[in-house]
């Protein structure tokens, strides 16, 4: 055999697009980019000439063990994954920064609270909670909504949801809900989702996670971009002045775009379509420079004022409703510089609710408490390492320095022979300060034991006052939800035993559960001690309260052929795009197409492979004789169906009359002319709702 060595992409050619040289450790731990000339070295920096062909002792023959090219490159393959995060594994994190608009320094000395106008570094992960790293990005679940800022004075990470409330009231119960949640362990499935018999059956023997259900059979958790999700602190944290009086506050950041959701089947087939859908909708925002942004905002409260509430501030499974303590708009947040690379950034950021700078402190929430032991100790299991905080996204930007030393992957270099403190020997050495981080000087009393306070024992009030103040339209989705997930428990006592908890929520909603689960009765109430209180319905819990009237942020999808009216698809583009929104162009083939005066219109999808869940809105803008063959197309007449049943607006011309036709579209405020461009972003700016029971039947 002759000797042949292909030479793959040896050429002489620049690196592949994208390929930057790597970054390195500089002496005394700083970080910098390496001068580098393109030639490809190993990790000792030894040139390589060879990246095609491994070291082998003949052309047909063994490869040799001396190959320490080949061993390096693969044993670093082998190490590529670290574990993954045990729930929050689908992650996606953006820089950015916060800038204070209103200062506090009338309850705090922390000055990223108190410096109006200061602008301070952040890194923002947003994450679904049961499914794996590579799961989707549309079940039905919680987002995570964690926010590390580089504070001057260190680190504040306000580890949050996208849901003010939790499902248990004590950290002990983490470990339960969680397995309870993820894939059944026998069986490997269902993956990123809660509709299963072990999630349903810790639920219904868990009452204190009915609020927390009332809002995951929500709309909240199907969001449509996690541009438009809001975060919530969910605990109750103190607020510490130079006087060092303590205030109650919890933290909301609220978006600027509004809240929007996705309907359910909207969700499902999203998981299909795109199952980054929502990476990519930040990607691409970023991209564009349509930087997402949030308010934040606090609710203050006294002890005292604390004291008088009808629920307990420390309890998780509680929210303080606006009506009782007005949100009070403290400054913006601004998501703006995407990372340079996913793992170094977003597979490594680390948070944990104990970071928090002088003159913020934790309340003695059991949840809270928990959460203060638990990220630290999986962050040294994920990162293996107590030096996890010296990777670049996880070092504060303000200047530390202590006396720990040593430990895996050390990346520091601490000069001087002094590692320990009181000392003499270095006088210029970090010493503790007196401004430096205090806790509150609470007094604690009472008898120690494994106790759950009785102003913990309300679970159905709060559950209620959530369901009492959503829109109809919402309480059917609510419904619906609930009937979809227990519809998937096999085991009838699991279903009947969440229905008996419904009854204390709302006679209705339980009846309408149960019948949209075939139930021939009721089941009996569930047994409790609390009787559920009536509540002011608070608007500030809907979505649609809080949707705004606008298309800025979204997208719509113009579907085109070869024929298309150039007037009717530029008059629609234009208009969307004055309104802040996105489009895409979408043709049966990629490519261009020939527009009705002959000019070319680039495509940016396939109509096969761009359906309309990918969109807010479509237009249609068709020839006769396009319509009439795409009339013909299954994937035609789905992204008009859908986008029917997606209750989005839908613009179309006379030729796309004949696919409206086929998918069964009836005329409805949603559905408009594609002359009326207007009218068209006027509709897409919000869903038809009044479409929805004409369509399917909703519990
Ligand atoms: Fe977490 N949670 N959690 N959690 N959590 C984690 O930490 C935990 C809770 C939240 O983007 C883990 O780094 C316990 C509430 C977010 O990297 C872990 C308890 C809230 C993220 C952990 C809770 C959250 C996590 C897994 C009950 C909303 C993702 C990986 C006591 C306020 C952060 C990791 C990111 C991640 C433990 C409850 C939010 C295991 C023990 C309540 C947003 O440490």
């Amino acid at each position: 055999m002759p000797k042949t060595k292909s030479n793959g992409g040896k050429n002489g050619a620049k690196p592949a697009n994208g390929s930057t040289p790597s970054t390195a450790v500089g002496n005394g731990g700083e970080w910098h980019q390496q001068a580098h000339d393109n030639t490809l070295t190993t990790n000792q920096g030894v040139p390589i000439s060879d990246n095609q062909n491994s070291l082998r002792a003949n052309a047909r023959g063994p490869t040799l063990l001396e190959d320490f090219i080949l061993r390096e490159k693969i044993t670093h393959f082998d190490h590529e994954r670290i574990p993954e995060r045990i729930v929050h594994a689908r992650g996606t994190g953006v820089h950015g920064f916060f800038e204070l608009t209103e200062s506090l320094a009338k309850y705090t000395t922390a000055k990223i609270l108190t410096e109006v106008g200061e602008k301070t570094e952040v890194f923002t992960r947003f994450s679904t909670v049961a499914g794996g790293a590579g799961s989707i990005d549309t079940p039905r679940d919680v987002r995570g909504f964690a926010v590390k800022m580089y504070t001057k004075e260190g680190n504040w990470d306000l580890v949050g949801n996208n849901i003010p409330v939790f499902f248990i009231q004590d950290a002990m119960k983490f470990p339960d809900l969680v397995h309870a949640v993820k894939m059944e362990p026998d069986r490997g499935f269902p993956q990123a989702a809660s509709a299963h018999d072990t999630f349903w059956d810790f639920i219904s023997l868990t009452p204190e996670s009915l609020h927390m259900i009332m809002w995951a059979m929500s709309d909240r958790t199907i969001p449509r971009s996690l541009r438009m999700i809001e975060g919530f602190g969910v605990h109750t944290f103190r607020l510490l002045n130079d006087k060092g009086e303590s205030t109650f506050v919890k933290f909301h950041w609220r978006p600027k775009l509004g809240l929007q959701s996705t309907v359910w089947d909207e969700a499902v087939k999203l998981a299909g379509a795109d199952p980054d859908f929502h990476r990519r909708d930040m990607f691409e925002s970023i991209s564009n420079g349509a930087f997402p942004e949030w308010e934040l905002a606090v609710q203050l409260f006294t002890e005292k004022q604390a004291d008088g509430f009808p629920f307990d501030h420390l309890d998780a499974t509680k929210l303080i409703p606006e009506e009782l303590i007005p949100l009070k708009v403290i400054g913006r947040m601004v998501l703006n510089r995407w990372p340079n690379n996913f793992f170094a950034e977003t597979e490594q950021v680390a948070f944990c609710p104990s970071h928090i700078p002088p003159g913020i402190d934790f309340s003695n929430d059991p949840l809270l408490q928990g959460r203060l032991f638990s990220y630290l100790d999986t962050q040294l299991k994920r990162l293996g390492s107590p030096n996890f905080h010296q990777i670049p996204v996880n070092a504060p930007k303000c200047p530390f320095a202590n006396n720990q030393r040593d430990g895996h992957m050390q990346m520091a270099q601490p000069a001087g022979r002094v590692n320990y403190e009181p000392n003499s020997l270095a006088p210029d050495g970090p010493r503790e300060r007196a401004t430096g981080f205090r806790s509150m000087a609470a007094d604690e009393t009472g008898a120690k034991g494994r106790i759950r306070a009785e102003s913990f024992s309300d679970h159905y009030s709060q559950a209620r006052q959530f369901f009492i103040s959503q829109t109809p339209v919402e309480q059917a989705h609510m419904a619906s939800a609930l009937v979809f997930e227990l519809s998937k428990v096999e085991h009838p006592h699991i279903r009947e035993a969440v229905v008996s908890h419904l009854r204390h929520i709302d006679g209705d909603l339980a009846q309408r559960v149960a019948t949209g689960l075939g139930m021939d009765k009721l089941p009996e109430p569930a047994p409790t001690t609390v009787e559920t209180r009536e509540m002011e319905p608070s608007p500030a819990l809907q979505i649609i309260g809080k949707m705004k009237d606008t298309l800025e942020g979204r997208a719509v999808g113009v579907l085109v052929a070869d024929g298309s009216d150039k007037a009717t698809v530029d008059g629609i583009t234009a208009a969307v795009k004055q309104a802040g929104a996105s489009f895409k162009i979408i043709a049966p083939k990629v490519g261009e197409v020939t527009l009705s005066d002959k000019s070319r219109l680039k495509v940016d999808g396939q109509l096969a492979g761009t359906p309309s869940v990918l969109f807010d809105a479509v237009a249609l803008v068709l020839s006769a004789d396009a319509g009439a063959k795409l009339a013909k197309e299954a994937c035609a007449v789905d992204f008009v169906r859908d986008a029917f049943g997606h209750l989005k607006a839908i613009a179309a011309d006379e030729g796309a009359r004949a696919v409206l036709d086929k998918a069964g579209v009836e005329k409805d405020a949603g559905v408009v002319e594609a002359s009326n461009s207007k009218g068209f972003v006027q509709a897409a700016k919000t869903r038809q709702w009044d479409r929805e029971p004409k369509l399917r039947t909703l519990a």
